[in-house]
């Protein structure tokens, strides 16, 4: 099976997803987009406040990937998310209060403040648990397709992850698992160009989309930057999935344009490379976009950005107002309670 290739930019498809889309739509992709990267702009500055008990990761640039794939999905279907992959999480339904009580370490936190960072689980049916094994949310995400055909419900599973996934043996399992079984499953890659201070040459030889063909599923690769191309390919894929068309692979190309986490001056990537990544920046380009379209005008742009803030406030305040965990429940939940069986 060839790569089934979206051009270079994805312009075409962007062009027809921008037709699908009612202008409400748009500007609700535009709200997520803003809100991951607020929050996150945010919990940066809190980290270097020193208030942030764990380390600190961004999707910075990574938006378009996050909210453009997370808004093909169906009410019903479910995705494994990454540390990227605020935005999706969003787009999902996760509470944008439970991102600040993780990361500040509050009993309002689904992990009850015992995990600072993104490793949050129990956001109900649609987002599978964070599994921090790299390479491993493929087969969880697999097996949630699986299990789905077997329970004969019609929904989809998508998994996010990076490029450095794709050298990893679970990853092989799953994808050759799901193009076997032809399942409802689609692989959004994001390509930021590093794996942690790995460069993607050193990672994986050869296009990506040309060797995802060849586990006999349909591949792409699209212009990460732009939210519409990332749409319309992830859109094409649920929507095949869903027909029974079995799974696909979409490579999103970007730019990680900080370093892995917060505590990484990404000093082994070059400058150039940051910079040009900056330029292409997915909020401002979207921003543009809805413009010049005259999707939104210049005032509703600015009270887009005004509400995205004041959620990103109003979700930090009920944060802070969360206690710290109490040391006396620090094993609560890390062994079963109760027994499980009769
Ligand atoms: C199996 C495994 N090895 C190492 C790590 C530590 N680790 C976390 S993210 C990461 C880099 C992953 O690269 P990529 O998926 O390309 O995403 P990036 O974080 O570079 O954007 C590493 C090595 C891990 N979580 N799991």
């Amino acid at each position: 099976m060839g790569a089934d290739r979206i051009a270079e930019g994805g312009e075409v498809a962007a062009a027809g997803a921008a037709a699908t889309l009612a202008p409400g739509e748009l500007a609700r992709m535009y709200r997520y987009m803003l809100l991951q990267r607020l929050a996150e702009e945010r919990v940066v500055a809190l980290y270097y406040q020193g208030a942030i008990v764990g380390a600190c990761f961004t999707g910075w640039g990574h938006e378009a990937i996050a909210v453009g794939a997370a808004s093909a999905l169906g009410p019903e279907d479910a995705a494994a998310t990454l540390h990227r992959d605020l935005g999706a999480r969003l787009v999902l339904g996760m509470p944008l209060r439970y991102y600040f009580a993780n990361f500040l370490g509050r009993v309002g936190s689904p992990t009850r403040g015992r995990e600072g960072n993104l490793h949050i689980g129990g956001l109900g049916p649609r987002i599978l648990l964070h599994t921090d094994y790299i390479g491993a949310n493929v087969p969880v995400a697999a097996g949630a397709a699986l299990g789905f055909v077997v329970r004969g419900e019609r929904r989809v599973a998508m998994a996010l992850f990076g490029e450095g996934t794709l050298a990893t043996g679970e990853f092989h399992e799953g994808a050759n698992l799901a193009a076997v079984l032809r399942l409802p499953l689609v692989l959004v890659c994001w390509n930021n160009q590093f794996a942690y201070s790995t460069p993607v040459a050193r990672e994986v030889a050869g296009p990506l989309a040309e060797r995802m063909a060849a586990y006999g599923m349909h591949a792409c690769a699209v212009d990460g930057n732009d939210v519409l191309a990332v749409y319309a390919a992830a859109r094409a894929a649920v929507d095949r999935a869903r027909e029974g068309g079995g799974p696909s692979f979409i490579e999103c190309r970007t730019m990680r344009v900080r370093g892995h986490s917060e505590a990484d001056d990404a000093s082994y990537v070059p400058r150039a490379l940051i910079e040009e990544g900056r330029r292409r920046d997915p909020v401002a380009r979207f921003e543009q976009y809805l413009l010049e379209a005259g999707v939104l005008t210049a005032g509703q742009v600015e009270a887009a950005r005004e509400a995205a803030l004041a959620e990103v406030d109003e979700a930090q305040a009920w944060a802070e107002a969360s206690p710290p965990p109490d040391p006396a429940e620090l094993e609560r939940g890390v062994y079963c309670e109760g027994a499980p069986w009769p």
